[in-house]
């Protein structure tokens, strides 16, 4: 533990439009898994809490779920308005944004995020995917074209975990001289039944990628942990009943696979053998009722 004055602490919010990689960003920066990744836009569903810490600075990072135009559903309107809660309780916002494109979205939320008077970083992901280098210039000189106005601008790739000593440099920088709040060895508030929910709703998105149906939710009904063995009942929520089909599969053949994969993962999460039953079960219009959502952990208030 470095001596209190030595300490250097801080809080950031990491906010995008969805699938510009925020979640494996956070991962990558604290080096475990605690968000979960998909192809799919709008994987994250709330704010996951992630922290790194070295000898003298702990960083806190806050990974939000991707930032929604036009909020239909009520899942979508606290989905953003965890985003603005995230952005009121840090020192510094990181915005990431997709090196192959700068997109109308990134500019209104952009313009969203510069009323705050924190400091802005923009993180310009996936640059590993862009083979001619050269334009990386253009498209910083389009935003400030654009009167976009950050601090600070960094290329990286999250996935190839390029280019990640400069940000982390930056990341010190913007980091208030303050005790740490959390013991060393934490990397996440989040609860192992949360953790466990996620990887199941991960192989869910794995498996049925375009075909899962948005409106899908997990949630645990039995969590025994003994010496040797975990035993999790879980349930899937659907809407329809035809929605409860597709993730069963021909004589439930992909259930049993989301299943035996969630259980490998498990495995490493709790570190001991896991056994888990998962059941899909069908509660009507839950994404769009206020009840409901809380029931089901996703409403913060
Ligand atoms: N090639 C490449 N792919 C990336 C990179 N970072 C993330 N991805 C991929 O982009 C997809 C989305 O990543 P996520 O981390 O889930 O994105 P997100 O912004 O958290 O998405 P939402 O939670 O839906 O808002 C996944 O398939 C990642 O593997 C990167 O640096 N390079
Ligand atoms: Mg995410």
């Amino acid at each position: 533990m470095p001596h209190k004055l030595d300490m250097k602490c801080g809080f950031f919010a990491i906010v995008g439009r969805p699938n510009v990689g925020k979640s494996t960003l956070l991962n990558t920066l604290i080096r475990e898994k605690v968000s979960i990744i998909s192809r799919k836009p709008n994987t994250t569903r709330t704010s996951v809490l992630g922290v790194y810490t070295n000898d003298k600075h702990q960083i806190i990072f806050i990974d939000t779920p991707g930032w929604q135009k036009k909020p239909v559903r009520v899942l979508d309107r606290y989905m953003n308005r965890f985003i603005d809660w995230s952005i009121e309780q840090v020192d510094c916002i990181l915005m990431i944004s997709d090196a192959r494109s700068w997109q109308n979205d990134d500019k209104l939320l952009a313009e969203s995020i510069a009323r705050s008077p924190k400091p802005k970083v923009l993180i310009i992901n996936k640059v590993d995917l862009l083979n001619d280098k050269s334009k990386l210039l253009k498209y910083v000189e389009h935003l400030m074209k654009q009167g976009m106005d950050f601090d600070d601008y960094i290329f990286i790739s999250a996935k190839k975990k390029q280019y990640l000593d400069s940000l982390n440099d930056v990341l010190f920088s913007y980091c208030p001289a303050r005790e740490f709040v959390y013991s060393e060895t934490t990397k996440t508030d989040r609860s192992e039944n949360f953790r466990i929910c996620e990887s199941i709703r991960e192989k869910l998105l794995m498996f049925l990628g375009d075909e899962l149906p948005y409106e899908t939710c997990v949630v645990i009904e039995e969590y025994v942990k003994s010496k040797k063995i975990s035993k999790i009942n879980a349930v899937i929520y659907v809407e329809r009943e035809s929605q409860r089909h597709i993730i069963l599969g021909k004589k439930g053949d992909l259930i049993k696979k989301i299943s035996t994969k969630a259980r490998e993962d498990l495995e490493l999460l709790l570190g001991q053998k896991v056994y888990i039953r998962i059941w899909v079960k069908v509660s009507e219009s839950w994404s769009n009722d206020r009840e409901k959502l809380k029931l089901l952990g996703l409403k913060n208030n």
